[in-house]
């Protein structure tokens, strides 16, 4: 969907660097007048007649009005990230200037740009497809060394590439049914529907693999949700504090300190891991407030991509913790046992490796939140149970929603195709299909788009990208 839409020749302005008082800030047009406009308020030098992609200093003036003194980068199109003409003004980063340049630009006919417009634009002349400019809005928002990587991918075309090949592969699909259309009559089909059948099981089997990728593209864009339950006086807030390095939370012996649930951010090997301390789950106690503690602490556990069960070693019985990990089956909750106090250790953490408790399939990582022992372990295996073995940002990984309900739809389609090979459909009424599987896929990189879906999806961005 390269070239222009109507309505789209005026020139947009934004400011392209955080709000707020900086050392620099960036004022971004792109538009067929950007240089024009910049000109006329840049009276040291006659900026039209500069060659693309070079930069200058001096004064910008509004009338007779002193506004700062700035650099311009110039970009030319089509050689620009919007494939337009580009003015970059890096001014002094007050806010104060920055909304008098704006304004005296947009004096001169130039409109505030929409968020994401910048980027909406280069999708429109071609510069990125969907995908690619969807990875932009990752990339901004990205804060793990993963989610950098894997955004920094996208963009490069990477997510793009995998859709194309599908794609290719899609369209020599319907080439064969074709020419098998065309020999039907002299009945040579059966070598062709051979060749079909493979062909079909290498898509399902692309499209099943990126799908399944989207679960780690989760894990790196948005993070992981870890909430650490356990009976009051467990060690929970302690094991808080030792993961974060900081004293975050109250740490008392008294049973039922945490009242309220602490949220804070870690970041193991380039994963963030949402932590979540719990009020302490006890049944009986009639603490109005600590009640309230321990409903959100059940709600959180629910809600958890992951629960760190935490129990102390010297407290728990091995018939208990049986109960608690048949609870834990049954509510289909991934979870990992942790036995702390392991440095107070009167009675013995080798009764948990019973023959019996064994055969439950559970492993227990036995720590000291207060003495720091084994939690690099335990971090090790909050990494591992995230992202499920080593992370590898060289695979193309699906990190957005959008992209996996249209790879969805792209299996079901697929499904149906093999249906129809299984039924012996006749090639037009498979041809359908096929068309169906092509019309997902270009929906991911926007071969097949509405302005309504662009719109939706560029507002998420931030104004001046
Ligand atoms: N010996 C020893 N004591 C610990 C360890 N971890 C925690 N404690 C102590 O256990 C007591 C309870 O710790 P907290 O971290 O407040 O326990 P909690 O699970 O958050 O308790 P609630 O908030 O009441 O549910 C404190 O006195 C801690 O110092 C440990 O590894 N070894
Ligand atoms: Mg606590």
């Amino acid at each position: 969907m390269a070239g222009k839409l109507s309505g789209w020749d005026d020139t947009i302005v934004a400011l392209a660097t955080a709000q707020g008082i900086s050392a620099i800030g960036v004022i971004r047009l792109s538009g067929a007048k950007a240089i024009e406009i910049i000109d006329e308020m840049f009276p040291s030098k006659n900026l039209q007649q500069q060659a693309s992609h070079t930069i200058h200093v001096g004064l910008l003036k509004d009338g007779n009005e002193l506004l700062d003194e700035v650099v311009v980068s110039i970009f030319r199109s089509p050689k620009s990230y919007t494939g337009e003409n580009i003015a970059e003004i890096s001014c002094h980063g007050s806010p104060f200037i920055q909304e008098k340049i704006i304004r005296a630009i947009t004096a001169k006919g130039c409109r505030m740009a929409k968020p994401g417009e910048f980027t909406q634009r280069a999708f429109l002349n071609g510069k990125l497809d969907l995908a690619q400019a969807e990875a932009v809005a990752d990339l901004i928002a990205s804060n793990t060394e993963a989610g950098k990587d894997t955004a920094l991918k996208n963009i490069r075309g990477g997510f793009s590439l995998a859709m194309q090949q599908l794609r290719e592969q899609l369209i020599g699909f319907s080439a064969l049914i074709e020419l098998e259309l065309d020999f039907s009559q002299e009945d040579v089909a059966f070598a062709d529907r051979k060749q079909l059948n493979q062909l079909i099981a290498t898509l399902r089997s692309n499209t099943e693999k990126l799908l399944s990728s989207f679960a780690l593209g989760n894990v790196i864009k948005n993070g992981v949700q870890v909430a650490i339950i356990g009976s009051p006086n467990a060690g929970k807030s302690t094991l808080l504090n030792t993961l974060l390095n900081e004293d975050r939370a109250i740490v008392s012996d008294i049973a039922g300190t945490t009242r309220d649930t602490i949220e804070e951010i870690l970041n193991i090997d380039g994963i963030l891991f949402r932590l979540i301390d719990t009020a302490g789950i006890r049944e009986h106690t009639h603490d109005t407030i600590e009640k309230m503690g321990v409903e959100k602490s059940l709600e959180k556990m629910r809600m958890a991509n992951l629960v760190v069960y935490l129990f102390d070693v010297n407290e728990m019985s091995v018939e208990e913790l049986q109960t608690i990990v048949t609870n834990l089956n049954k509510q289909e909750i991934s979870y990992l046992l942790v036995g702390n106090k392991i440095d107070h250790n009167k009675t013995d953490a080798a009764k948990f490796s019973s023959p019996r408790f064994v055969s439950s399939r559970t492993d227990i990582i036995f720590i000291s939140a207060k003495e720091n022992l084994h939690i690099a372990q335990l971090k090790k295996q909050l990494s591992a149970l995230a992202i499920g073995g080593e992370l590898n940002t060289e695979a193309t990984i699906v990190t957005n929603a959008r992209h996996y309900d249209a790879l969805k739809k792209l299996a079901e389609a697929l499904n149906d195709t093999q249906k129809g090979l299984d039924e012996n459909l006749t090639g037009d009424l498979l041809a359908l299909d096929i068309r169906r599987c092509l019309h997902y896929l270009g929906e991911i990189t926007g071969e097949i788009t509405n302005e309504d879906q662009l719109d939706m999806i560029f507002s998420k961005f931030c104004i001046g990208k």
